[in-house]
């Protein structure tokens, strides 16, 4: 047997995800934490930072690097209330750098954090209700679901899932309490833990629960996905899929992005649902691979085992059969921007948000805007995971009242005037502290897509509803790979160009070109385009084109 990753020896070590956190946070010498704690934390919900746009001047000086911390939280299908909201708006400008970024999994981060302010900033969002428990490390992390639960009784129904399998799959440690909060320890017995016993799962690990026809959550990515089989308006049970991951590594074969597999259907029977979805994580921490981390995630363990054997594995766990999986069909990806109306007469507001970036300047005061709303308090806030934001369960009394304030800080233009590739695509943070990065993605692509956006009016292609993503590494945070265009940094300025994906996030694209800059990205997308205008077939998408045209 290979020898174990080093963050196996670290998890089993780690006293129910203790380690020395502890004294990590009294010791005043550094900003940083002790290097195993760095590891630990993360099951906390946080990451070690540092800003990368000053580690030279840093080093110059011979300074430490400007430690800080990012913290995510658990927010299951994404969402908060108008109290939780004013609660983080308040923690991000004590103690962070003030942005609110939404994530592409319906939860945000607040980065910046010193490390003394750890403790104050976790124990104002436990006293909001809110936690960073595993929304980071070898665990389950955020559970995402179809972003609006007010459209249909069905919506609402399988939203709930998202949070009891989010419950489910919580550690049972209660260490996150009693290092930020202050909880006492009783005892010295660590609790025990029968999913994630001793050494939690080899890796990472995401569900997310769409309902068709909306593949806005971008089920196929998810390590394990529940699709909602709905018939004459009621939820008969979900597909169940797995295998769904996206990062992989330049230069490493053996590592790729992969689509979730089909394994079956289980019917509405909340015991059995909850079952499938355990068992599915229990296979994958027995199976997975525990000594190279880069080939750990489900979706190498199901290929290793087969799919057929690994649904076996988990039928016999189950105690239960998987019946053949129901026809299901997607039709958009989007969020649907704007007003709807739901079938209880309640309305949401889809905001745009650039990249999910929440903060004052930059043309619109999204941050103070938001903070109104919230102060109003006649709306709840959903995220989605197209890194927007949905003011929900809006009476049809205040509605006015929201509109105004939507109007007076120009939300409702901010989001009616941004075209339709800027309103479809997704940046992942990159730099300056994602210490992976290769290249920029947030702080870049708004001004890429400007340049972009002549071209595609040239080729009469600016109403298209084009799938652009871009990620600073091959990670694939801002699920470049399952886009119709994505870009995937190589280089600070370069990024390779992948095509032929489709709009529905349902067929993964192919890289096409290397290391590109500005310059050879436009001049290689307006040859593109304009041969796809000339010879495209009628309603074909530019996905679907590229992937017939340069990539079959
Ligand atoms: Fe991610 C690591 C940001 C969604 C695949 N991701 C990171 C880290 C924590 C870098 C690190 O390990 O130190 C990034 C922190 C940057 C920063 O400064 O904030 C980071 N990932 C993000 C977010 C914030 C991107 C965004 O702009 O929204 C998303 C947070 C989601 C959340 O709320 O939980 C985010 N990451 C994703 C997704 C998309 C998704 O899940 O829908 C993926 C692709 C799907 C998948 O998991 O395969 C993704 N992130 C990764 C990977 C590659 C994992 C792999 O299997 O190889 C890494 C690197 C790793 O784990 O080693 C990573
Ligand atoms: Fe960082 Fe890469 Fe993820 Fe972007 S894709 S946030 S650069 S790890």
């Amino acid at each position: 047997m290979s020898e174990q990753s080093p963050v196996e020896k670290i998890k089993i070590a780690s006293k129910g995800l203790r380690g020395t956190l502890k004294e990590s946070l009294q010791d005043n010498y550094t900003g940083a934490v002790r290097e195993d704690d760095t590891q630990l934390m993360k099951f906390h919900g946080m990451y070690q930072q540092d800003d990368r746009d000053r580690r030279e001047e840093r080093s110059m000086k011979k300074l430490e690097w400007l430690y800080s911390f990012m913290l995510r939280l658990r927010l299951p299908g994404g969402f908060l209330t108008p109290e939780q909201w004013i609660a983080m708006h308040h923690v991000a400008g004590e103690h962070s750098t003030g942005t609110i970024k939404i994530t592409t999994r319906q939860t945000v981060q607040l980065h910046g954090i010193l490390k003394s302010h750890i403790k104050p900033t976790m124990q104002s969002f436990n006293l909001a209700g809110l936690d960073s428990i595993a929304t980071c490390g070898d665990v389950n992390r955020n559970v995402c679901c179809t972003s609006n639960p007010g459209e249909s009784p069905v919506h609402d129904e399988v939203f709930q899932f998202a949070s009891k399998i989010s419950e489910m799959a919580k550690p049972k440690t209660r260490a996150w309490y009693e290092i930020w909060i202050g909880e006492e320890k009783i005892g010295e017995k660590v609790e025990e833990d029968p999913l994630y016993k001793d050494r939690y799962l080899p890796r990472k690990l995401k569900v997310g629960i769409a309902v068709p026809p909306n593949n806005d959550v971008d089920i196929f990515i998810n390590d394990i996905a529940l699709i909602a089989i709905i018939e004459n308006n009621k939820l008969i049970g979900f597909n169940l899929a797995a295998g769904g991951g996206l990062g992989a590594t330049h230069g490493n074969p053996n590592t790729y992005a992969r689509l979730a597999t089909v394994l079956g259907f289980v019917e509405n029977d909340e015991e059995k649902i909850l079952k499938a979805v355990y068992e599915t994580i229990t296979v994958q921490r027995d199976y997975g691979n525990r000594s190279d981390r880069k080939l750990s995630r489900l979706k190498y363990t199901i290929d290793k085992l087969g799919v057929d054997k690994y649904r076996e594995e988990i039928e016999k766990r189950c105690g239960f059969k998987l019946e053949p999986a129901k026809p299901f069909e997607f039709t958009e990806r989007q969020d649907r921007y704007g007003w709807v109306e739901d079938h209880k007469g309640n309305w949401h507001y889809t905001a745009f948000i650039e990249n999910g970036r929440v903060l004052d300047g930059e043309g619109i005061d999204l941050k103070s805007c938001l903070y109104k709303i919230a102060e109003a308090g006649k709306c709840n806030f959903r995220f989605t995971a197209n890194q927007n934001v949905i003011l929900t369960d809006i009476k049809d009394k205040d509605k006015a009242a929201i509109e105004t304030l939507l109007n007076e800080y120009g939300l409702i233009e901010h989001t009616d005037k941004a075209g339709a590739l800027r309103k479809n695509a997704i940046a992942c943070v990159a730099f300056n502290t994602c210490p992976l990065a290769l290249a920029e993605a947030q702080r870049y692509l708004p001004t890429l897509i400007s340049k972009i956006e002549p071209i595609l009016e040239k080729h009469s292609m600016i109403n298209d509803d084009i799938i652009l993503r871009m990620t600073g590494c091959p990670n694939g945070c801002g699920r470049s790979p399952n886009a119709e265009i994505g870009f995937v940094g190589t280089a600070y300025g370069k990024y390779n160009l992948h095509i032929g994906g489709d709009r529905l996030g349902q067929r993964l694209n192919t890289k096409y070109k290397e290391s590109l800059n500005e310059e050879q990205i436009l001049d290689t997308l307006d040859g593109l385009f304009g041969v796809y205008q000339k010879e495209k077939k009628e309603n074909e998408t530019f996905g679907d084109f590229s992937y017939r045209k340069w990539i079959l």
